[in-house]
């Protein structure tokens, strides 16, 4: 049995689920509360790095979201790969799924880390760093999503990295002035799959430090 170790507010843990939740594979889903020692320390005995999402498959440990979700695509396939067999097809999947965590998912967690942190200790300066990256890949998204209905060929891993970093990132920085990347968002956001993975993380979403951003939609 596949037992994924996540939270369900954590961008990264998204990944994987909107996967599994794709490809309809049965797993455990096991809720790690940081807060808890017992947790942090069970999370550190899985991956010492002590983050998540990680995957454990029997013997088989895997931390990275990436990772876990070529995992079940060579393990546990659903009906459509979230990485195509071709191996050119796969590389453009692969870049998008790095665009995404590098440069959306990454800005996004430093506004968040800045935004947690006691007043005093703020720094605008990262922040507005971090909102002309958000600003560069957005449009850089755009212009690629245009006449595109997903990110790289059919719905792929690419997309499920894009999920959770435009979903957060939007609600700290708006892309609405992007055309394609707007609309690729709302393609995204009617997705069964991913609108199970929104409705998991909508209790958890006050502890988000720019909740009061995330569109009503969402929090019905
Ligand atoms: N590159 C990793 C990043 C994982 C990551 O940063 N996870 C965050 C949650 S989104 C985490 O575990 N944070 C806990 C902490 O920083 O203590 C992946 O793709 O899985």
């Amino acid at each position: 049995m596949l037992t994924l170790y996540y939270h369900p507010l954590a961008a990264f843990c998204w990944k994987p689920l909107v996967a599994l939740y794709e490809a309809g594979t049965p797993f455990t889903a096991h809720m790690v509360d940081l807060s808890k020692p017992e947790d942090a320390a069970a999370l550190e005995s899985l991956w010492p790095m002590r983050l998540f999402p990680v995957l454990k498959d029997g013997e088989t440990v895997l931390p990275e979201s990436s990772i876990i979700v070529e995992y079940l695509d060579l393990h546990r396939p659903g009906p459509r790969r979230m990485v195509p067999a071709d191996p050119h097809a796969a590389l453009q999947v692969r870049l998008w799924d790095r665009f995404f965590d590098m440069h959306v998912q990454a800005a996004m967690q430093e506004i968040v880390w800045d935004a947690l942190r006691p007043e005093p200790r703020r720094d605008p300066q990262t922040v507005a760093e971090q909102k002309a990256k958000l600003d560069r890949a957005y449009a850089t998204a755009d212009r690629h999503l245009a006449g595109r209905d997903w990110v790289a060929g059919d719905f792929s891993m690419a997309d499920c990295a894009a999920m959770p970093a435009l979903f957060y990132a939007g609600a700290i920085h708006p892309f609405d002035a992007h055309p394609a990347l707007s609309a690729y968002f709302a393609r995204l956001m009617d997705r069964p799959s991913v609108s199970r993975v929104i409705d998991g993380a909508q209790p958890w979403f006050q502890y988000f430090p720019f909740h009061d951003r995330i569109p009503a939609r969402f929090l019905t």
